[in-house]
């Protein structure tokens, strides 16, 4: 298997995020990807590439031009206004606000994010269009006729929505390579979520569509970030009804309840027969996640990447979440591991 990766994801590292009222440091680091590219060389899987360039038009058939140019000027507004640490937001256009694109910084992160966990820094733009450019020479490879591709990206996408950035998600990776599936010749993708967290930007970018299923196993929002969206009863609307499914659980899941709901989801994606899966990859399941309630162990890994192969399909894996540092590597690796020993 194919994976695609950039030293460049250095180039966002957020000092602080609001976490249980106190800031914090960001749980999304630089450290989380070098373990995986560790890990994903050790295993020895296949050739690990860098990057192409596609440039801005992929990320515009998903995002608006409004939020593109902000992600891109936020920084440069930011140290205008004479402020070197990071950029975070500290008012939202909630119910009763005006819903308009305020001229000033300050009121342009909270008009283009839904949380105060999303830093923007010197580096996030050029770490996030290469991230994207990661998962779309992923996406590029499948079209090219493989089988298989790791996009080892970070930081994470499934928050971010259209115009929204949130949940330490800037550019949403899955919807950018789905999308780039779909205007290169595919006719039919299904996107299965198995971060921890609801994939709310991706379920809302497609939510009205039929020709992109997405299906997300999660943390049930009535405890679990981000709260808002992931519930049972969203199933799509319009041409979309019935094309979105979510599998919202409770803390403290273990491997027999989310296998359940894993192979539900393998089922549906059957009957919608797409062209290619995108699977959004958190292992942010793992029992000892820092920020998360599920118990999925070592070894669990090995058959969601087996439960993949077993689709038959080509499969754009894309790293979503997975805090905890240590671990993250093997949790990974051993997905791929299952995927690879079983296709
Ligand atoms: C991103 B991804 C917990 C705060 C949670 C945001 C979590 C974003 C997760 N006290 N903050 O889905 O892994
Ligand atoms: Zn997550």
């Amino acid at each position: 298997m194919l994976t695609i990766y950039s030293d460049e994801h250095h180039l966002h590292y957020g000092q602080s995020e609001l976490n249980d009222g106190e800031l914090m440091p960001c749980f999304e680091c630089p450290a989380r990807a070098d373990n995986v590219l560790a890990a994903v060389r050790e295993l020895g899987i296949g050739d690990i590439v860098a990057p192409r360039d596609f440039g801005r038009d992929p990320l515009a058939r998903v995002h608006s031009e409004a939020f593109l140019s902000f992600l891109e000027n936020a920084w440069p507004m930011w140290q205008a206004e004479g402020r070197d640490c990071d950029a975070l937001p500290l008012i939202w256009p909630v119910r009763g606000l005006r819903q308009v694109e305020p001229p000033g910084i300050d009121g342009k992160l909270g008009f283009f994010s839904m949380d105060a966990g999303t830093p923007i820094t010197a580096g996030t733009w050029q770490a996030v269009t290469t991230g994207a450019n990661v998962c779309l020479t992923g996406a590029a490879s499948l079209v090219d006729g493989e089988r298989s591709a790791f996009a080892l990206s970070r930081p994470p996408g499934h928050h971010a929505s259209s115009d929204c950035m949130g949940g330490y998600c800037y550019l949403n990776n899955a919807a950018i390579a789905a999308q780039f599936l779909r205007d290169n010749g595919a006719g039919h993708i299904a996107i299965v979520d198995v971060d921890y967290h609801h994939g709310n930007g991706t379920q809302s970018i497609f939510y009205e569509r039929d020709d992109v299923l997405f299906l997300s196993i999660h943390a049930d929002p009535v405890q679990e970030f981000p709260y808002f969206l992931g519930f049972a009863d969203e199933t799509g609307a319009g041409a979309g009804r019935g094309f979105n499914g979510n599998y919202p659980l409770p803390w403290g899941t273990e491997a027999p309840a989310w296998f359940a709901a894993l192979g539900d989801c393998l089922e549906r994606v059957e009957s919608f027969a797409p062209d290619a899966i995108v699977v959004s990859l958190g292992v942010d399941t793992f029992k000892d996640d820092p920020i998360s309630q599920f118990r999925l162990q070592h070894a669990d890994y090995l058959k969601v990447g087996e439960s993949f192969a077993q689709s038959g399909r080509p499969v754009l894996f894309i790293l979503e979440g997975g805090y905890a540092v240590d671990d993250i590597g093997i949790n990974v690796a051993n997905v791929l591991r299952g995927f690879h020993e079983n296709q």
